[in-house]
């Protein structure tokens, strides 16, 4: 069967739900096409920090109500190296600007109910997806359903299916990589006990990074660095609540421990492909890019790279326009390599990185000078609540000069 659409949407991930909804909005059709079942989508534990933008974002989508009634507002942070815990007063260092601690799986949950409630194109556990004409005005996709081979005529495909997908793969000849593995990983857990602390912590220890986050008032998150080999079937319950408080320990401070509901480990790479586009194939989110999560960069990337997307989409569609498509790649970039910086700069800091003490004594001076001097505290705060759009205008020019506009097929 042959379906017909404006835009086709590879990967319902927070980009490509997120994109659709964006879309539906502006009354621009889309089918999404997603390889998993539903139930493994909305279970998936991934990120649980929004910026300032993404939030925005969401709200301005509709999507929000929830968020903004389960989610959780910080206006800081707290940094501990050497014994010691210091607090970041994020908001009063960025423009008043906050976070919010609301889980992906959340976010996901939410566009896939709006979605379905609007009735609208949704296939779950789809597989052979391949595209035809990408470099035509009429690109195809196909891909099987229930069994079933079909086709998808369309205008515009956006890449929305993280990493490992199909779409940058599908054009990746012409595109430059960029690339970082870090001799690192995280071992994360959800345990069913309220968090210890109001804010984040992120420890910096001789044994290794630990980082204690949460997802509600009774629900912890925490993460520990371990070596991208281990297993998470060599890991103890007992093992990982030793070795968090150890690197999370303070004097006259407790880490409340209780039953580890989820445990994995994530490798950490950084990577950026150029452009994010090839005639009609727009990639978004980690289709194109991927950050370490020390930054807690990867979500909220994603969810900007879908806004600009969206807006380059609907001044074409109403205008004819194409500047905001053709210049789509350069202004994602932009903020992409701001954030791959800070996600390095700040995966850097924090964790041990072998066993090389003048490696430590200048991790150290640089955590006490964040701690101690408020241009330096101000450099992380608004990195990490998110820079203002209009803060790029600067380093556009430079990107656009390089990346340039990309040109789409008539
Ligand atoms: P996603 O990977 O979320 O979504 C892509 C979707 O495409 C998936 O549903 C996939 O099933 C689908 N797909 C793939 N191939 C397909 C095909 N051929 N056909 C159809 N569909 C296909 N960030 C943080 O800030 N903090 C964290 O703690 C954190 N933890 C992470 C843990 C892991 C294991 C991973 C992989 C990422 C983590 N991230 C974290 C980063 C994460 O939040 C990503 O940046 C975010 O999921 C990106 O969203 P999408 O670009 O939508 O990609
Ligand atoms: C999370 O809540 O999962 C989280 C928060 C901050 C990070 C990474 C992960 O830097």
């Amino acid at each position: 069967m042959t379906l017909r659409t404006q835009v086709a949407i590879i990967g319902a991930g927070p980009a490509g739900l997120m994109l659709a909804r964006l879309l539906d909005q502006a009354g621009i059709s889309s089918i999404v096409l997603e390889a998993r079942e539903r139930d493994y989508v909305e279970q998936r534990i991934r990120a649980g920090l929004l910026e300032q933008s993404s939030v925005d974002l969401l709200e301005g989508a509709g999507v929000g109500e929830r968020m903004r009634r389960e989610g959780l507002v910080h206006h800081g942070l707290h940094l501990q190296f050497a014994g010691e815990r210091h607090h970041l007063p994020l908001s009063d260092l960025a423009d008043g600007r906050t976070i919010m601690i609301y889980g992906q799986t959340e976010v996901v949950k939410d566009l896939i109910q709006r979605r379905l409630d609007d009735a609208l194109p949704l296939h779950f556990s789809v597989s052979d997806v391949t595209f035809e004409g990408i470099e035509t005005a009429g690109p195809r996709v196909r891909f099987v359903h229930d069994g079933a081979a079909e086709e998808i005529e369309c205008d515009v495909i956006a890449g929305c299916d993280g990493f490992h997908g199909v779409c940058r793969a599908a054009i990746e000849d012409r595109l430059s990589f960029f690339s970082r593995e870090y001799p690192l990983a995280w071992l994360g857990i959800l345990a069913a006990v309220a968090p210890s602390c109001d804010v984040l912590v992120y420890a910096h220890h001789t044994s290794g990074f630990a980082l204690l986050t949460m997802r509600s008032p009774e629900l912890s998150r925490l993460y520990i660095q371990c070596s991208p080999d281990e297993r998470i079937e060599d890991w103890s319950d007992e093992a990982i609540w030793e070795q968090l408080q150890l690197r999370l320990g303070l004097d006259g401070w407790e880490l409340a421990e209780g039953e580890i509901l989820e445990k994995g480990i994530t490798g950490m790479r950084s990577f950026v492909c150029e452009p994010m586009q090839r005639g009609r194939m727009f990639l978004a989110g980690d289709a194109a890019h991927i950050v370490p999560p020390t930054g807690a960069k990867g979500l909220n990337l994603a969810l900007g790279d879908v806004a600009l997307l969206a807006r380059g989409l609907i001044e074409w569609y109403s205008s004819g326009d194409d500047t905001g498509l053709t210049s789509y790649s350069a202004a994602c970039a932009a903020r992409v390599w701001r954030a791959e910086h800070f996600s390095y700069w700040m995966t850097s800091m924090l964790h041990r990185l072998g066993d090389d003490p003048f490696e430590e004594r200048l991790q150290i001076s640089q955590l006490r000078y964040v701690v101690s001097s408020e241009a330096a505290a101000r450099t992380l705060a608004e990195n990490y609540v998110g820079l203002a759009a209009d803060r790029y205008a600067g380093s556009l020019d430079g990107v656009a000069r390089r990346i340039g506009q990309i040109s789409l097929p008539r």
